[in-house]
């Protein structure tokens, strides 16, 4: 199924890959994160520390999701913090937070935490001229990194990632490209329920802008969406993507649209004409065609 959250510039791939991710990838698509690795950071470091000698970032956890915490502080100080962790890979999938009772979460389940917070403060030393940073995650993030290196975390070096509701995997804002150096770091995260997933993600790719021509004008794509969503009739009729917890189609489909004409710098609009609900398994081409209780 389509449950792959991605963005232009950026993949995320989980075990089961989906034809949304290979046209991605046709179209140019850069591929910078395999959790399976825990892989998601290219050209850069992060260190807890100004003398860059202890890798990772301290994360201070929050015992709720605050998701309605519009203020842009340090929840150091203005939050109650259940417990620290320094954590030296900043890319997590659902099941690979640890123990919850390590940093006094209780809410979900030790493979799913669920109504938690999570701020981390350090380091992020630039290795690789150019790379842009973004945060990926489900639910919400912030990010900010001192671009001008002067100590403080100006408004214009805050990154937000929909922050205020739930959502599915999702990339939004990047930075610029980063010179070479060492710059202060801090991200903010919350979790309401169902997957739980957060990548600090680099790359330095970015589209060629579009400029339209007599000749060659911008193309609009006219597009059907067929919607496969089977109903499950021993999960009380839910649909496939709420029985796995999986990313609601439209929103995919939204986010989709919005990745495309940006990846393309804008030479292409995405219309879509006709939404088609279907209630049952796409027919593949070698005939097999998965039934509900599969
Ligand atoms: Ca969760
Ligand atoms: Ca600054
Ligand atoms: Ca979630």
């Amino acid at each position: 199924m389509h449950d792959q959250r991605t963005s232009s510039w950026f993949a995320v791939l989980r075990p089961n890959t989906h034809s949304i991710i290979l046209t991605r990838i046709l179209l140019g698509t850069v591929l910078l994160a395999v959790p399976a690795q825990a892989q998601s950071l290219f050209g850069a470091r992060l260190f807890t520390d100004a003398t860059l000698t202890t890798p990772g970032l301290v994360g201070s956890y929050v015992n709720r999701s605050l998701e309605s915490v519009t203020a842009t502080d340090d929840w150091r100080v203005t939050q109650v913090i259940s417990g620290t962790r320094i954590d030296t890979n900043i890319a997590f999938t659902t099941g690979t937070w640890g123990r919850r009772a390590d940093v006094g979460i209780t809410g979900g389940s030790e493979a799913n935490w669920d109504y938690f917070s999570v701020q981390w403060d350090g380091y992020l030393q630039v290795t690789q001229a150019g790379q842009r940073f973004a945060t990926a995650s489900d639910d919400g993030s912030r990010m900010w990194i001192d671009l001008d290196q002067n100590g403080a975390f100006e408004p214009e070096e805050l990154l937000i990632n929909c922050w205020g509701r739930a959502q599915g995997l999702s990339i939004r804002e990047r930075t610029v490209g980063l010179p070479v150096g060492a710059y202060p770091i801090r991200i903010q995260y919350y979790e309401l329920g169902g997957a739980n997933e957060f990548y600090l993600v680099s790359s330095t790719w970015m589209p060629r802008p579009f400029v339209p021509s007599a000749g060659n004008p911008r193309q609009a794509i006219r597009v059907i969406v067929l919607n496969f969503e089977p109903r499950i009739p021993s999960e009380g009729n839910r649909r496939l993507w709420e029985v796995f917890g999986w990313n609601d189609p439209r929103r995919l489909v939204q986010q989709f649209e919005a990745d495309l004409e940006w990846m393309t710098g804008g030479a292409i609009d995405v219309q879509i004409v006709e939404w088609r609900e279907l209630d049952e398994f796409p027919l593949f081409t070698e005939g097999l065609r998965y039934t509900p209780e599969q």
